[in-house]
């Protein structure tokens, strides 16, 4: 089963309706935030976080102006995949790989039926596939078969498994003294999950933490719950230091974007996703992939790679027009972005500001840029940033070596020398820059 898929669906169509609109205003913005509101709120995301969000991509995509030469609706789809990510975590990176050279201790926390005892399985063998040496400690003395059921995992993919005595926090010291001796260097440790009273459980849980020190406690939650994971990790948190979260039974789950965005919430790293019975169904969970998954646009990478780049050559632009120094080198680096945007008639036609350019600019464009492109890899690097150097017979040079004629050499240096004297003048005058807009489609 498809993980959240009424949220995954809702999104897509979403972002479906985004990429058709040829451009955006207020109307179809809170239209827009609407819709991913309700969105999420089905999933049981909390409704502050909701709100938050929702504001947050209004205020977005009503204020900020997209790069040059991205469209809105596209940057629409990176705004509201950027806010989708942070809602879950964030770019920080969720996986831990413990060093292979000591034991590395994992207590897992978790109320009875959310999965632990599986997922203890599940991170073992994840482990195990990545080379390291995975060990598991039974140390549930609550449920009766408990211990059962890990050794039977255990077998089932390999890992040692420590289960003797009766009392868990001698269980889990003894059982990780005895697996570094079997020469583990990962020990994943088991836990109870329901005694008569909540504060017997949080109590023993807090008594094999100051037993055991552990390199890393997690928390495992049952997406079922939606976001009153937020309150499981908190009752768990005031024991033990809670810094990684498995959610598991995501398969399935209609509220999982309400666990997810909880989990994310506290501040712990969501390190898994559990997506299914079985042991190979867990995922290392990254919020980015996550998301774009979700979104599940196969041409989403490409769009927020053009967005990206379209961000730095603005910001490089910026310098530019701040510095008044536009080399050879930045004027290459133009042209390339221009080819890159399509046509170049076609973009030279769309700009709001193309009148105030003057014609020999735009003239046989196309053309031109083509050949400046092989020019420009004749020169070297020394004259690309100082052309004051690029005398007559470096022209000849440059010419021979691009296949061109000499006059063409020419006519690109001074067809750089009115660009930059434009850029001379934006310096004096920067308003200019957005209404000349000479790098952007739109
Ligand atoms: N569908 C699904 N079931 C799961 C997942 N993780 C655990 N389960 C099931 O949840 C039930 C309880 O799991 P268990 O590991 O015994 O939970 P514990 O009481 O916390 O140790 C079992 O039937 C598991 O097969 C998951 O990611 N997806
Ligand atoms: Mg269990």
């Amino acid at each position: 089963m498809p993980v959240l898929e009424g949220l995954g669906s809702s999104l897509r169509s979403l972002m479906d309706k985004i990429t058709r609109q040829p451009d955006l205003n207020e109307k179809l913005v809170g239209e827009i935030v609407n819709e991913l509101e309700k969105a999420l709120i089905r999933a049981d995301v909390n409704i502050y976080n909701v709100k938050a969000l929702g504001e947050e991509v209004r205020k977005r995509l009503l204020e900020e102006e997209p790069p040059s030469g991205v469209p809105r609706r596209d940057y629409a789809v990176k705004v509201i995949y950027d806010q989708l990510v942070a809602l879950l975590g964030g770019e920080r990176s969720q996986l831990s790989w413990p060093e292979k050279d000591r034991l590395h201790v994992v207590l897992l926390v978790g109320l009875q039926g959310s999965g632990k005892t599986t997922t203890a399985a599940k991170i073992a063998s994840f482990y195990m596939r990545r080379g390291y040496r995975a060990g598991l400690v039974a140390a549930d003395t609550h449920r009766p078969g408990a211990k059962e059921q890990l050794i039977q995992l255990g077998a089932k993919i390999g890992a040692p498994v420590y289960s003797r005595g009766d009392k868990p926090d001698e269980i889990a010291r003894a059982g990780v003294e005895e697996l570094r001796k079997a020469g583990c260097n990962i020990v994943i440790v088991d836990t109870a999950g329901r005694h008569k009273e909540e504060k017997s459980l949080l109590d023993e849980m807090a008594q094999i933490q100051t037993k055991l020190k552990p390199d890393e406690v997690y928390l495992v939650v049952d997406a079922t719950i939606g976001q009153q994971a937020k309150a499981q990790a908190e009752a768990f948190s005031k024991v033990a230091k809670v810094g990684s979260i498995a959610v598991t039974k995501l398969d399935g789950s209609a509220k999982g974007g309400g666990a997810l965005s909880a989990a994310a919430a506290t501040g712990a790293r969501i390190r898994f996703i559990g997506v299914g019975e079985g042991i190979d169904d867990l995922e290392a969970f990254e919020p980015r992939s996550f998301i774009s998954r979700l979104l599940g646009m196969g041409d989403l990478q490409s769009l927020l790679e053009k967005v990206k780049e379209a961000q730095i050559s603005e910001k490089q632009m910026q310098e530019i027009v701040t510095t008044g120094r536009f080399t050879l080198v930045d004027f290459e680096y133009y042209l390339e972005s221009m080819s890159k945007m399509g046509p170049l008639s076609k973009v030279l036609t769309m700009l709001p500001g193309v009148a105030s350019l003057p014609s020999e600019v735009t003239k046989g464009a196309e053309d031109d840029l083509k050949k400046f492109r092989v020019i420009l890899k004749s020169m070297t690097r020394k004259e690309k940033v100082d052309p004051s150097l690029i005398n007559a017979s470096r022209i000849r040079r440059i010419a021979i070596g691009s296949g061109r004629r000499p006059e063409e050499v020419r006519m690109l240096i001074k067809r750089y020398e009115l660009m930059r004297n434009q850029m001379k003048q934006l310096k004096r005058n920067r308003a200019m820059l957005r209404k000349l807009g000479v790098f952007g489609a739109q």
